[in-house]
């Protein structure tokens, strides 16, 4: 069999560049001890979301001058609490995390768009300056009533 000089030479180059590769890696890993994040601790039990702090009191708490914090739960498929009104002009830290799935936490007409991850604990703070009813959905595939999955927060 006739192999022709170009090809020998990216046959070279490629396997080459395999070996690099996989040197590094076997490197990395084996000698450096890189690893993947397996062991990253969990802000939470998403079994016990019902029992933990600040979870276990959820809804809207005033915590300044017109400042308020949200603590809320994502589940399938809907939001805990399930409606909330919030006082005109005022600033809200949502506090949202998930007793299950992942799931999404989006405010359209603002930039509260975030994912809520189950285990951990996802923060976001808006500021309401426009009275009205504000949608909350869930932009993150969760399961087969996930285009049901919202709620409403009022604002007055
Ligand atoms: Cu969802």
């Amino acid at each position: 069999m006739h192999i022709h000089k170009l090809e020998k030479i990216w046959l070279t180059i490629g396997i080459t560049m395999l070996f690099v590769f996989l040197a590094i890696l076997g490197v990395s890993a084996f000698a450096m001890g890189v690893k993947p994040p397996s062991e990253h601790h969990h802000q939470l039990d998403p079994a016990k979301v019902q029992e933990t702090a600040p979870f276990d009191n959820p809804g809207l708490h005033q915590i300044g001058d017109n400042e308020y914090e949200a603590v809320m739960t994502a589940f399938t498929f809907g939001y805990a609490p399930d409606k909330m009104e919030i006082p005109l002009g005022a600033t809200v830290n949502f506090t949202v995390t998930s007793q299950d799935v992942v799931h999404g936490f989006a405010i359209p007409g603002t930039n509260v768009n975030m994912m809520i991850v189950p285990g951990e604990v996802s923060h976001v703070t808006h500021t309401f300056t426009k009275p009205g009813e504000y949608l909350i959905l869930c932009n993150e595939y969760c399961g087969g009533a996930h285009e049901y999955m919202k709620t409403t927060i009022t604002v007055r």
